[in-house]
């Protein structure tokens, strides 16, 4: 996102995924055609990414009915950039994740800090929450994720008073050539405010489409904050902190002036060099408005009575 020419592609210049996802199959028809001498009706079909169902999956709230994105969009079209800024490789490079054994520390301002291993958290009650999900480098999808709410999370260590922010680090390990470049300040860390991480939309997300989570979209276990831009929906997490001041952020780190600590979807602050006013959702060609807080002003906006969200952004 700060990255100039090769990964910062102007919102303008992005083709939808769709038309490129069409050309390779496209293409590998073709080859398959020639490869097998142009044999019998066989049209080879792209391989689908491993997929683990999950069971019990329960309907949650705040689901949107807009058309979701295809499963293919979704784990073919990735920021992730542990693994590299570019946004096809994520699928195949987050392979080698090692996503077992995994733990999430939790700690700082709470009564009872603890080491919570990942069958626990894959135990919780799994709601299916789809959600209008905003890059904020213009391109939206729709994603049904399968998760529980953070504020159950923080239940199980008990926040104390002086909890009034909370910093979410992400995996570090030798599977990811990305951090070898200085491009962030790693591990990839997020933050939020304790009413926003504890607000009902907020979410750890262990899976998407009925299915146990990519290692592309973070495995196994990530944050999903569906009123920010996507960069704040830190993947693959391994430490979670209750703190008294607020965090720093990877963003915020790399380009103060362009990412700031709330990072809420708002179609009238521009970014600095571009507009933020429509957005293109994956698979489609027209661009579409932004909705303020990406449509959940009517959960969200009582949150930041009060701010000048010009300045706050
Ligand atoms: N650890 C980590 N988390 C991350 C990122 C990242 O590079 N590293 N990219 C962010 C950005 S910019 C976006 S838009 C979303 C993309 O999530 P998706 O690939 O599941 O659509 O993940 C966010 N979380
Ligand atoms: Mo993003």
């Amino acid at each position: 996102m700060i990255i100039r020419p090769p990964a910062d592609i102007a919102p303008s210049e992005i083709t939808p995924l769709s038309v490129h996802a069409r050309r390779r199959d496209l293409m590998r028809v073709v080859g398959a055609g020639i490869a097998g001498g142009l044999l019998g009706s066989g049209v080879a079909t792209a391989a689908e990414p491993a997929a683990t169902p999950l069971d019990g999956i329960v309907k949650g709230r705040f689901s949107t009915t807009d058309p979701q994105t295809s499963f293919k969009d979704a784990t073919n079209y990735n920021n992730f950039y542990e693994f590299s800024t570019d946004k096809y490789s994520p699928a195949g490079m987050a392979e080698r994740l090692r996503v077992r054994p995994w733990e999430v520390v939790v700690e700082g301002e709470v009564a009872r800090p603890r080491t919570i291993g990942i069958e626990e958290l894959l135990r919780q009650p799994r709601e299916e929450r789809i959600y209008r999900m905003r890059c904020v480098e213009g391109w939206s999808m729709v994603i049904p994720w399968v998760g529980f709410e953070f504020s159950r999370l923080a239940r199980m260590v008990e926040p104390t008073a002086n909890a009034r922010f909370v910093e979410f680090i992400t995996a570090r390990q030798d599977t990811m050539p990305g951090i070898n470049y200085g491009i962030l300040d790693w591990p990839y860390a997020e933050g939020l405010r304790i009413d926003e991480a504890m607000h009902p939309l907020t979410i750890m997300a262990i899976g998407m489409y009925g299915q146990v989570m990519p290692n592309q979209n973070g495995a196994p276990i990530r944050l999903v904050v569906p009123w920010k831009y996507g960069f704040k929906s830190a993947k693959s997490i391994v430490r979670i902190r209750f703190t008294s001041k607020q965090p720093g952020t990877a963003w915020n780190k790399a380009a103060a002036n362009e990412y700031g600590f709330y990072s809420n979807v708002n179609p009238e602050v521009d970014h600095p060099r571009w507009s933020q006013a429509t957005e293109r959702r994956i698979g489609e060609f027209r661009k579409r408005p932004t909705l303020m807080f990406n449509g959940y002003a009517e959960q969200v906006a009582s949150l930041y009575t009060g701010m000048d969200l010009r300045k706050n952004f």
